[in-house]
């Protein structure tokens, strides 16, 4: 292999791919390709912590696959697939939870968040979610995770489970950093924008599909809850306002300072209208691609198959010196 770093991110193939993972996630993922040797994997196996329908998971997660590659990866150059095809993350994910502590867990907000919003469905899973999301990561010796801001506890984790596996066995793990990019870290629900913008939120205006409409992006942008003082400024006593500046500056690539010199004096509508255009804009490509991958299903098999085969290679690896460094017997498979 030639000296190129080595990334990996995912999504969760919940709800679906909003804005707030686009400009999270996804839009780095495409920034970052030709840079490093990237894997980008659709994490179903984290899915299921919460309760799923069979037949809508495995459609969610043929369309979220279909979605990074129109999004803009080469499904070529990259190593693009499914998580729950390359065995090697629930097995290292298994050994990882013998190396974590339980206090470590119940500190992870995220786990707090969710297990408050599936109270009947507080389930190992959900407490041991970021095991496997250190599993994941570190499985492939990745030195760069592109993630939200949200994720940051997560890879901090990740880093502590490597440092401690590493302080006893020896130099076993990379120890990953996080990308978490300027703008758009924590991109807001455009109607409580106080809390994150979320994949299954049940209110459809909170978040924006990268698959809406443009109809539909203005008319949710035009909805957005903002505040009543009119006033077009970067603040946290503004968080509406804030949050649509953060989105305007993710997109075009202007600071905030910029984006408010240049709406100085012009009212909310037309600021959410201009908003909503730079999103359209950016989206609309995406959807259009989108459409034609979808009728190509044997296009997407490929991917995802030689992704998985690209990917267990490089699992195989570092299981073996997981498992020796272990003390566990050399297998037969
Ligand atoms: N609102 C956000 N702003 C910026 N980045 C975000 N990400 C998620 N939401 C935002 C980033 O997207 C990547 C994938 O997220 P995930 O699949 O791990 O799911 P999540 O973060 O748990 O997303 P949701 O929307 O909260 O899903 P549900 O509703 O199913 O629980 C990550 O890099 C994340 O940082």
């Amino acid at each position: 292999m030639d000296d190129k770093k080595i990334i990996f991110s995912g999504i969760q193939p919940t709800g679906c791919i909003t804005l707030g993972n686009y400009v999270g996630a996804l839009k780095n993922w495409v920034d970052l390709q030709h840079d490093y040797h990237c894997l980008f994997s659709v994490v179903d196996l984290h899915s299921i912590t919460v309760r799923q329908d069979p037949k809508l998971l495995r459609k969610r997660c043929m369309e979220f696959l279909t979605q990074y590659l129109a999004a803009g990866i080469d499904g070529e150059e990259n190593i693009v697939y499914f998580q729950s095809h390359v065995p090697g993350h629930a097995e290292l994910g298994w050994i990882l939870n013998c190396y974590t502590y339980m206090g470590e867990l119940n500190r992870m907000t995220q786990f707090k968040d969710k297990s408050a919003k599936h109270a009947d469905n507080i389930n190992a899973g959900l407490f041991t979610y970021p095991v496997l999301m250190a599993a994941d990561i570190l499985l492939y010796q990745t030195d760069l995770v592109p993630v939200g801001v949200d994720q940051k506890q997560h890879l901090e984790l990740a880093r502590d489970i490597a440092g401690r596996f590493n302080g006893i066995y020896g130099d076993v793990f990379k120890v990953p950093e996080a990308f978490i990019p300027k703008e758009g870290a924590r991109i807001m629900s455009l109607q409580d924008p106080t809390s994150k913008m979320s994949k299954s939120d049940p209110n459809v205006n909170g978040f924006i599909s990268i698959l809406d409409d443009t109809d539909t992006i203005m008319r949710k942008f035009k909805k957005a809850v903002t505040d009543s003082d009119g006033l077009i400024a970067y603040s946290d006593d503004k968080p509406g306002i804030k949050n649509l500046i953060n989105i305007y500056s993710a997109i075009t690539h202007k600071t905030p300072d910029e984006v408010v010199a240049e709406f100085d004096g012009m009212g909310y509508g037309q600021f959410k209208t201009a908003v909503g255009e730079v999103v359209s804009d950016e989206l609309r490509p995406i959807r259009e691609r989108y459409e034609d991958l979808s009728k190509n299903k044997d296009y997407i098999t490929k991917i995802y198959t030689q992704g998985a085969q690209r990917a267990a290679g490089m699992a195989r690896r570092t299981l073996n010196k997981v498992k020796r460094k272990v003390g566990y017997v050399d297998g037969v498979l």
